[in-house]
């Protein structure tokens, strides 16, 4: 076997088919859309299309808006400090946002951002399945004060699935604006935007085999949010800037292909997950988290006692399977993975995780020679590491 992507979490191959329904927008239809001429004029079509696929496949209605973006990183950062620039606009007591301690990066340090001027946020910790459900939101939700709560859909590292539906709907019965970060879900598990009351929703496409650099944020119903680039009128004047045609094109079709290949994920997918799931499980050890807990379908994350994180990724590695030990964004931290501390994984373990995550285009083949890779490289790591203890042992006396 030469290479096994298992890193679909951090991003994903470009469906073919994606590719090539972007091609003719680079060097025969490059107009700005924004022009007036044939060259600008021609491409809206194609755009509309495109819109359209976004909108039948969140379920989005005639009312609620899509922005299209650079990332998930762009929209979660226009929602978190959109929100709290109208905040400041409007000088009313409501400062106070809700988050949990396991979100993305660019939800956490968003929120860390607008911490430094003057909003008062919470991080709410999650219960012992690794989820916040509602009873735990209840608890820091004050009416009077709460402006905004940001619960992702499902964890980028874990896989798990919070209960947004009913998190959703207790923020709308009191009245406090409800976002949710739905990168890892898109493609994975049904993501209907009327099953749910989000106010806020934000995709990329490059988790959906669509390409890098482009994005979504849906917005309910003309729900008031200040934009966070001031510039021309692309998006209604919600995201300035020339849109990048080719991406959206792209990022439309690989929607569409992500909702028709749903029950491939759900079956399939979720099948050579658990092949993969029931082989390491075989190893002495070895935990699987939330193994029991609604996640989805492509994710498994493990850990393997006294096998440093970083040295199994290197081990896989030279073997030709790319996996990682959690978010891509922070593969160069040394700190304990932060969504395993929130987790109340020890130490030890919270630093021996390895995310393996998985796509439609993974084989039965992959997943059977990955778990022979996996087997091999935790017992040569943990051969090393009880020799390396005897070594030591040995000195002491
Ligand atoms: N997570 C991972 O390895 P961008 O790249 O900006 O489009 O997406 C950011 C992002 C936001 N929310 C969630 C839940 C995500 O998983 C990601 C990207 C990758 O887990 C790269 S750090």
């Amino acid at each position: 076997m030469d290479r096994i992507y298992l890193d679909n979490n951090a991003t994903t191959i470009v469906d073919p088919a994606v590719k090539d329904a972007m091609e003719p927008f680079y060097c025969q239809m490059y107009g700005n859309p924004n022009s007036l001429h044939v060259f600008g004029t021609e491409v809206h079509p194609y755009m509309r299309i495109a819109i359209d696929r976004l909108y039948e496949g969140i379920n989005a209605g005639e009312d609620d808006d899509i922005i299209v973006n650079a990332c998930a990183t762009e929209g979660n950062n226009t929602v978190v400090k959109g929100i709290f620039y109208n905040y400041l606009e409007k000088k009313t007591d409501k400062k106070h946002f809700i988050t949990t301690q396991v979100e993305h990066p660019s939800i956490i340090n968003a929120f860390k951002s607008i911490e430094r001027l003057g909003a008062e946020v919470t991080y709410l910790p999650v219960n012992s399945n690794g989820i916040v459900d509602v009873d735990i939101l209840k608890g820091y939700l004050d009416p009077d004060k709460t402006v905004l709560v940001s619960i992702m859909w499902a964890n980028n590292e874990t896989g798990l699935v919070f209960p947004v539906k009913e998190l959703s709907e207790y923020c709308k019965e009191k009245g406090v604006l409800f976002h949710t970060d739905a990168v890892q879900a898109i493609g994975k598990i049904d993501v209907d935007v009327n099953n749910v009351h989000a106010d806020f929703l934000t995709f990329s496409a490059h988790k959906f085999h669509g390409p890098k650099g482009v994005g979504g944020l849906f917005i309910k119903n003309g729900r008031k949010i200040e934009p966070l680039l001031s510039g021309g009128e692309q998006m209604g004047g919600l995201r300035a800037g020339t849109i990048n045609v080719a991406s959206l094109i792209g990022m439309g079709l690989a929607m569409e292909l992500a909702k028709k290949n749903l029950d491939f994920e759900l079956t399939e997918v979720r099948r050579l997950r658990d092949k993969l799931e029931t082989a390491i499980s075989e190893l002495p050890e070895t935990q699987i988290i939330g193994r029991d807990t609604p996640r989805t379908p492509n994710t498994v994350l493990a850990s393997f006692k006294s096998v440093e994180g970083e040295a199994m990724i290197w081990d896989l590695n030279q073997n030709g399977i790319a996996a990682s030990t959690g978010s891509a964004c922070a593969s160069e931290s040394l700190e304990p993975n932060p969504t395993f501390v929130a987790l109340g994984i020890n130490k030890e373990l919270a630093h021996t995780g390895i995310r393996f995550s998985l796509s439609r285009f993974t084989t039965e083949e992959e997943i059977d020679y990955a778990a022979l890779v996996i087997k091999k490289a935790v017992n040569r790591l943990r051969g090393i590491s009880s020799d390396m203890k005897d070594d030591l042992k040995s000195i002491i006396k």
